[in-house]
């Protein structure tokens, strides 16, 4: 046997999962997720020749030219905006990442942001934490129905679907949009209209588009100023897509209700003014956290890795144009 590939992993994966990779490769991982620089990255990939990166880390040109040897990317991720995916293409390096394993837990969690910040569950625990709480009364913490509302997904694709289906409990009214008509409207019970049109007709609104230049902002001032007054946003899908800065001025004019959000521009850093705004619920990139998705998710990454090197096609191999 010829020698083993030599992968980086940039962070702590689950063991399961290492188990299978140490069977196949020789490895460098960050079990201990310390916090690796830039440079401490760069150093690290020069005799790589594969990568198992996450969505945090950025694979871009300068990463590539200090990995000569680098053949595959593997990242335990859905999105891979984070990849450039021409430079990859111009080295003759394949990419893999994780669909379906992660939609279903996804979904979930936009409901989860969606009803926790329509009915301001956050707020009012903030509220009775700090002692607030002395009586009860009518008007206290009045939030939007969800039940027979009239709810807009922003991209109609796996999760976006598993949104949509998850609607019909709540007896709602779907309206989507996205770049082209989805083929199974009919399936999941959604209506295509154009995208203002969604967010003026909208009384919940659930971003779930993939990220790239063309998305960047799909929500700013001119599209929240479209939206209810008492309508609540949501953003599962990736920082970049909301002009967050847009968003806390909307909140605290009382442009619109609530949001509830996932991502974040720049995270983990936040938008400072996001955390004072009025109406919102902020989790940490949490969508996809539930123990099945995630190891689902790095046992993906690791099988593209596997495939690849065993000269199979890859079970999820991102098309590079
Ligand atoms: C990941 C995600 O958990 O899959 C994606 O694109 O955003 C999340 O499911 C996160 O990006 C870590 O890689």
């Amino acid at each position: 046997m010829g020698a083993r590939p030599k992968l980086l992993i940039t962070r702590r994966i689950f063991p399961e999962v290492l188990e299978r990779l140490d069977a196949n490769f020789d490895i460098v991982s960050n079990q201990a997720d310390d916090e690796w620089s830039a440079a401490d990255l760069l150093a690290r990939v020069a005799d790589r020749d594969a990568l198992f990166v996450v969505a945090s880390d950025r694979v871009d040109r300068a990463l590539l030219d200090a990995a000569p040897k680098l053949r595959v990317v593997s990242t335990g991720s859905v999105g891979y905006n984070h990849i450039d995916l021409a430079a990859c293409k111009a080295r003759g390096i394949a990419v893999g990442n994780t669909p379906e394993v992660l939609t279903e837990a996804t979904a979930d969690m936009a409901w989860t942001l969606l009803m926790a910040a329509a009915r301001r569950v956050s707020e009012s625990e903030r509220w009775l934490r700090d002692g607030q709480w002395k009586r009860w009364a009518f008007d206290q913490f009045l939030g939007a129905d969800l039940f027979r509302s009239t709810l807009g997904i922003i991209g109609m694709g796996r999760i976006g679907s598993a949104v949509a289906r998850r609607a019909r409990g709540f007896e709602m009214t779907v309206l989507y949009s996205n770049r082209s008509r989805a083929a199974n409207e009919a399936e999941v019970g959604a209506q295509y209209v154009e995208r203002d049109e969604l967010l003026a007709r909208a009384d919940h609104v659930v971003l779930v588009l993939p990220y790239s230049q063309a998305t960047h902002h799909t929500i700013g001032e001119r599209e929240l100023s479209l939206m209810k007054p008492t309508a609540t946003l949501v953003n599962i899908a990736r920082g970049g897509i909301v002009d967050d800065a847009a968003l806390a001025r909307a909140l605290k004019a009382g442009r619109i209700a609530a949001a509830g959000l996932d991502v974040y521009e720049n995270e983990p850093a936040l938008n400072p003014e996001l955390l004072d705004a009025p109406g919102v619920v902020l989790t940490p990139h949490i969508g996809s956290a539930t123990r099945s998705s995630r190891v689902g998710m790095a046992m993906l990454a690791a099988d593209n890795l596997i495939a690849f090197f065993e000269g199979r096609p890859m079970p999820a191999q991102v098309p590079l144009g």
